[in-house]
């Protein structure tokens, strides 16, 4: 994004306030605004959005650090939604901050965001305001359809797609055991793969629920995580301020490498996008 595009999008962005952009309407209606008053953004946006879907991801640089201009640019994708977007149940935009209370954070392994919607987020936007300094915390993708081709077993990527997984949904109170929600994990279609998982929440689940999984689906998900250690698969990259990544949530697992000490001030923005069409907050 050029520096004129990215002010004139940071002006439009005042104008609006965040509370105003939480229907789907609205958020639209913004939108086409911003597009008709700034051309080359309504240009941009379009090479974005068909470039995410060729390539499962992009990244768009020079992009203004404001909430307000994220949530605007992630309509072009769907409707920004602020369920499962971090612990205030309003927000459209959540900070993810290595903060001073988690110093040392150990690397954020491969997963899908919202993995117990019954319809995760289609898509995902992280900006990032603040790099760690000493270059840790960079990102890795891998994309599901390269997942799978790691997987030979025929028989293992047949059972992925049964929606027996056990995933543990914790209480909203925090305490208490974890419900189980069962889902499939990899799944090939005609338009390519798709993908849920998150290890904390599967490990959980498998931890209470895991008897009811037979060898075959234990197998087959060891052959899953065993192909996401494959090292030459992932894209690994560091985001630089003022880098938005946008990324298909469903084709694609994400992760970031390790952060150590120096990397407290790390900062992303992070939204989440439904498909339009999709359903909202169902879960089953
Ligand atoms: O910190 C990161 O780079 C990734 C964080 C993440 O996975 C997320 O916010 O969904
Ligand atoms: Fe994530």
């Amino acid at each position: 994004m050029t520096d004129s595009t990215a002010v004139a999008l940071a002006d439009f962005s005042s104008t609006w306030r965040s509370e105003e952009l939480k229907s789907e309407r609205t958020q639209q209606a913004a939108l086409r605004r911003a597009r008709e008053e700034i051309p080359e953004l309504h240009r941009l946006l379009d090479e974005a959005a068909t470039a995410l879907r060729a390539s499962l991801a992009v990244v768009v640089e020079g992009f203004p650090l404001d909430t307000t201009a994220l949530v605007i640019t992630a309509a072009a994708l769907g409707r920004v939604d602020p369920s499962y977007n971090g612990p205030k149940p309003d927000s459209l935009v959540h900070d993810v901050v290595d903060s001073e209370a988690r110093p040392y954070r150990d690397p954020d392994p491969f997963h899908t965001d919202s993995p117990l919607l019954a319809r995760p987020h289609a898509y995902l936007g992280l900006l990032c305001v603040r790099p760690s300094p000493a270059g840790d915390g960079q990102t890795v993708l891998v994309s599901a359809a390269d997942v799978a081709a790691e997987i030979a077993d025929r028989s293992h990527l047949r059972a992925l797609r049964d929606p027996c997984y056990p995933f543990a949904v914790p209480h909203a109170s925090g305490s208490g055991e974890p419900s189980i929600t069962t889902h499939r994990i990899l799944a090939l279609s005609g338009g390519g793969a798709t993908v849920r998982y998150c290890p904390v929440r599967v490990t959980a689940g498998v931890a209470r629920a895991g008897h009811a999984l037979d060898d075959e689906h234990v197998s087959a998900l060891r052959a899953f995580e065993r192909a996401l250690e494959t090292r030459h698969l992932p894209t690994v990259f560091l985001l630089r301020a003022g880098e938005l990544l946008l990324l298909d949530n469903r084709r694609l697992l994400h992760g970031r490498t390790d952060v150590g000490p120096e990397g407290v001030a790390r900062h992303l923005m992070r939204v989440k996008v439904h498909a339009i069409g999709e359903q909202q907050d169902s879960r089953r």
